[in-house]
């Protein structure tokens, strides 16, 4: 529910005067009555369940509270999410360091932004004092009200922006993408492609899901990890080290764990075996090893079938004739080997990488034998612009030995939650304005029967592009000039590569910010509209993929809103309610978040009571981790066999219904491609299309396969640059909480500060010590560290963890932490992998010299 100070106070009929003088029991009634099942606890004090949201993951907390002051947060053994399955802590709900310093972070930061603030001073930079004052809720939204509604009589509903980060659930977002229909903008942006974006795609151009995978870890044997850092990033942290600890010593069989990276790491540390790598050589690891595995005939027979006459072919540049192979559960495999694997051997993949050959031979072999293992990785091989195909060698080799959808292997069907229909039917309520940039449109679902209503953008209607790239075109002017920028739980002004684009591009432009922290996207703001913390907040998010079977984590206000906020549906529909007409009825008719909360949560398929669900803030269903299960190279879904048709909807939506190792998902991407371009030109002849279609796929034939390609650096240095986070950051959130920057890092003994790891070589000939100040340089800018000599580092990369260098401008800013240091952003040349969209974040190279 959402509770503003105001109605919290109303609600329980007491004057602010009154709750100053209130005692604890008051309080707690108070909290009650909210959420009537808050169970006392033994020494005092009550415990609330609710949602950590200090990462995607979406754990479960239980937070203490003792004199209405929230005291300590725990983990909620009723959430799925960090539930612990196995080993000596099973049944109970685990933290990892950043959802455990959630009261510090998230709540008591005395830099928290207390109320909506207006800008006086009409000049933006990002050094530049916005000169914020407090100003009434009524004040800030009549007047940005306003500002909308000229927009939209003018025409211009469309210049209206809307960056939003972490939005998963319908009520998550602040129910972002309906205001924006209603508005009658298409511009709701959302900021994965400066996330994770690239792991999706390379799994969509392969077994056809696009989504993060599900991993069986319970029953794995092997993992082979490309640059996903299971122990100090990843997600659910929590669950990975729970996870771990019983891959490697909960359980009868010791998990073997092989880990890629480009850097020291703590995942690297724990592994048995750990491999610095060139920076985005991982495709042509995993290149070399499946030549290995088909060479010496160590792929899965029975997922992927074999030679006719069962007579292994493969030899290193002996071209295979497609005839005399016959494949069960893949697709494309002798068209891959003869194009791109015959010649990709492991010497080759040796080169290019620098793990040796006969590392990458063994390690093929002993993936193959000892399955059910997993080949996994996330934004360490795909965050460069050849990141896609990266993620397509490395999940290839999931399809030559076979373990996908088996026990102990990687899947990807993360079931959603049944969720109830909110109480307004948002096509009922798009007005003129709206009907120019979205059309309703009505079809039968040929399945059901039933009428399905989708609500599209009109094709004429142009958009802005992917987060990181509005810069550019807000710069350029193409599509056309934004007016008006929102941000909820984004700061792509310092998130994003060289993000002075943002600063330049968006000094005209007006600015709405709901952060509740002085972020660097804030700095530019005009408004203010803070959030209250998610410990304040009352909100919904079904799980992010990981647990196969349907969840939903429940935010409860642990304790009532310190400072004068406004939850961001609430600001939304109050700015709706002041545009009014059909945008104002839609609001009223929804109601309160917590109308909203209600409707979703007692769906037909919600087996639990409400009060229940919001008790122990979680809802989910019983279910297999893994719906469609293949044994011996048959799919059984709830024990029965199912038929191909079936799994070409559900399990590989590739067009030949398989496992691609020669992707159509990525042809039919060249296609729509070249139509659209055509279109463009007013070519729509069918007969030309289509010639012109195949031209274009034969002339990239290549990219339909896994395969490598030496990726262009940028940059104009001479050594790597790799900024990664550490298990103390919350990507750009975590740095101005001091039981976070306080310890020292496991890897370097140090604590807070922008350090530059760099090889005991690579100072010394330049002339650098351990503790001297350097420079960091690149084409796009020029940022000072700490130079920190770690002889684990390659000696051609340098290493500078993310998180550090808010600016502060003025009074506003982050407080003392954030502010220490720079941010390596500021010399992250501006590039994103052109398939999935993904920011390539590691493709710079930097210089470094003595400051
Ligand atoms: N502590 C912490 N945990 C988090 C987050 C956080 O901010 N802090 N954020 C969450 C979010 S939003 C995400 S998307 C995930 C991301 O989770 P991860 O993808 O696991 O984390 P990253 O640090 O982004 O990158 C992973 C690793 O890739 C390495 N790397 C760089 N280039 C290469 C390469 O060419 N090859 C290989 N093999 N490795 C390379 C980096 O050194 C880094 O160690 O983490 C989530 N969990
Ligand atoms: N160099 C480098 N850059 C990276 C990464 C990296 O590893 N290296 N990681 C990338 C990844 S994986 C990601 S996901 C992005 C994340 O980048 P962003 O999408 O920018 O997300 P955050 O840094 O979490 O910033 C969210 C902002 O929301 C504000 N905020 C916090 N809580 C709330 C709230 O409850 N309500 C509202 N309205 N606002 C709130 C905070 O002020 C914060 O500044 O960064 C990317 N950038
Ligand atoms: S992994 Fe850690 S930060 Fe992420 S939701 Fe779970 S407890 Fe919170
Ligand atoms: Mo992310």
């Amino acid at each position: 529910m959402q509770i503003s100070r105001r109605t919290f106070l109303k609600g329980s009929a007491v004057t602010t005067a009154g709750i100053a003088a209130m005692g604890f029991s008051s309080k707690l009634r108070i909290l009650k009555s909210i959420i009537p099942e808050a169970n006392a606890a033994p020494a005092g004090g009550t415990y609330v369940n609710s949602t950590c949201r200090q990462c995607p993951a979406r754990c479960g907390i239980r937070v203490r509270v003792v004199n209405g002051k929230a005291v300590k947060i725990e983990g909620n053994p009723n959430n799925r999410i960090n539930y612990i399955h196995e080993g000596p802590s099973a049944g109970i709900g685990g933290l990892c360091p950043k959802g455990a310093v959630g009261i510090q972070l998230g709540l008591y930061d005395p830099d928290r932004v207390k109320g909506p603030m207006k800008r006086t001073n009409p000049t933006k930079g990002i050094d530049v004092d916005p000169k914020f004052v407090s100003v009434s809720w009524d004040e800030a939204l009549n007047d940005i009200a306003g500002r909308l509604k000229k927009l939209r009589e003018e025409g211009k509903a469309k210049t209206v922006l809307f960056a939003y980060g972490r939005g998963m659930g319908p009520i998550d977002a602040g129910n972002i993408k309906d205001f924006t229909t209603l508005l009658g903008s298409p511009n709701v942006i959302g900021h994965g492609t400066i996330c994770a974006e690239g792991s999706k795609l390379a799994k969509h151009y392969t077994d056809g899901i696009k989504t993060y995978s599900i991993y069986d870890w319970e029953n794995t044997n092997y993992l082979l990890i490309f640059g996903a850092n299971i122990l100090e990033a990843f997600r659910p942290l929590t669950g990975m080290l729970a996870e771990y600890g019983n891959m490697r010593q909960g359980r009868g069989q010791r998990v073997k764990i092989v880990y890629f990276d480009t850097r020291p790491t703590v995942t690297g540390s724990k592994a048995d075996e750990s491999y610095l790598v060139k920076p985005a050589s991982d495709g042509a690891i995993a290149l070399g090893m499946a030549h290995t595995i088909l060479s010496e005939g160590l792929w899965n027979k029975k997922f992927v079938g074999d030679f006719v006459d069962e007579k292994n072919r493969f030899a290193t540049g002996v071209t295979i004739d497609a005839k005399d192979f016959k494949e069960v559960w893949t697709f494309g495999l002798i068209d891959w080997w003869n194009a791109i694997l015959k010649d990709f051997t492991p010497q080759k993949a040796a080169e290019i990488s620098d793990v040796p050959a006969e590392t990458i031979s063994r390690l093929a072999r002993e993936f193959a034998l000892g399955q059910p293992g997993i080949a996994l990785f996330e934004r360490g091989p795909t965050c460069y612009v050849t990141g896609t195909y990266n993620g397509m060698c490395i999940h290839a080799l999931n399809g030559l030995v076979g373990s996908v959808y088996v026990k102990g292997g990687i899947s990807g069907i993360q079931e959603g939650p049944p969720l109830g229909s909110l109480p307004a039917k948002l096509e009922e309520y798009l007005d003129k304005i709206a009907l120019e940039t979205f059309e309703v449109k009505k079809e039968i679902d040929p399945k059901t029967g039933k009428e399905k209503v989708n609500i599209e953008l009109k094709k004429e209607v142009k958009k802005f592009p992917k987060l990181q790239d509005v810069a550019d075109a807000q710069a350029k002017g193409d599509p056309y000039k934004a007016s008006m920028l929102f941000t909820w739980m984004t700061n792509p002004f310092f998130s994003s590569a060289n993000p002075q684009r943002f600063w330049d591009a968006f000094k005209d432009v007006f600015i709405v910010s709901s952060s509740s922290w002085m972020d660097q996207t804030t700095i530019f703001a005009d408004y203010i509209l803070p959030d209250p913390s998610y410990l304040e907040s009352s909100w919904i998010a079904p799980a992010y993929p990981g647990l196969g079977h349907p969840h939903v984590s429940i935010f409860n206000p642990v304790v009532p809103p310190l400072y004068d906020t406004k939850n961001w549906f609430s600001t939304l529909s109050e700015l709706a309610k002041r545009i009014g007409g059909k945008m104002g009825e839609y609001y009223a008719k929804l109601g309160t978040i917590e109308d909203m909360r209600k409707a979703l949560l007692t769906g037909e398929k919600i087996d639990w009571s409400y009060s229940d669900i919001v008790a122990k803030a979680v809802w989910w269903k019983k279910g297999p981790r893994i719906p469609y299960l293949c044994v011996d190279g048959k799919f059984y879904k709830e024990g029965k066999e199912v038929t191909p048709e079936e799994i070409k909807e559900k399990v590989f939506q590739t067009p030949s219904g398989k496992f691609e190792f020669k992707s159509g998902n990525k042809e039919k991407k060249i296609k729509e491609k070249v139509e659209k371009e055509l279109a463009k030109a007013g070519i729509t002849d069918a007969k030309v299309i289509e010639v012109k279609q195949q031209e274009e796929v034969a002339k990239k034939e290549n990219d339909l396969y896994p395969h490598y390609k030496e990726p262009k650096w940028a940059g104009g240095g001479d050594l790597f640059l790799v900024t990664p986070k550490m298990v103390q950051h919350a990507e750009g959130r975590g740095a101005n909480t001091p039981f976070l920057q306080e310890p020292f890092d496991l890897l370097n003994n140090r604590h807070s500060g922008t350090y530059c790891w760099m090889n005991s070589r690579t100072a010394y000939t330049r002339g650098i010590k351990d503790g001297d100040n350097v420079w960091v340089e690149s084409d796009v800018g020029k940022i000072k560290a700490i130079a920190l000599i770690n002889p684990g580092c390659r000696p051609d990369t340098v290493v500078v963890p993310f998180e550090h260098g808010h600016r502060r401008a003025g009074a506003a800013g982050y407080g003392k932490y954030a502010t220490i240091g720079s941010n390596p952003n500021e010399v992250t040349v501006h590039l994103s992998d052109p398939d999935s969209n993904l920011q390539s974040y590691f493709q710079t190279k930097v210089k470094v010299s003595k400051a």
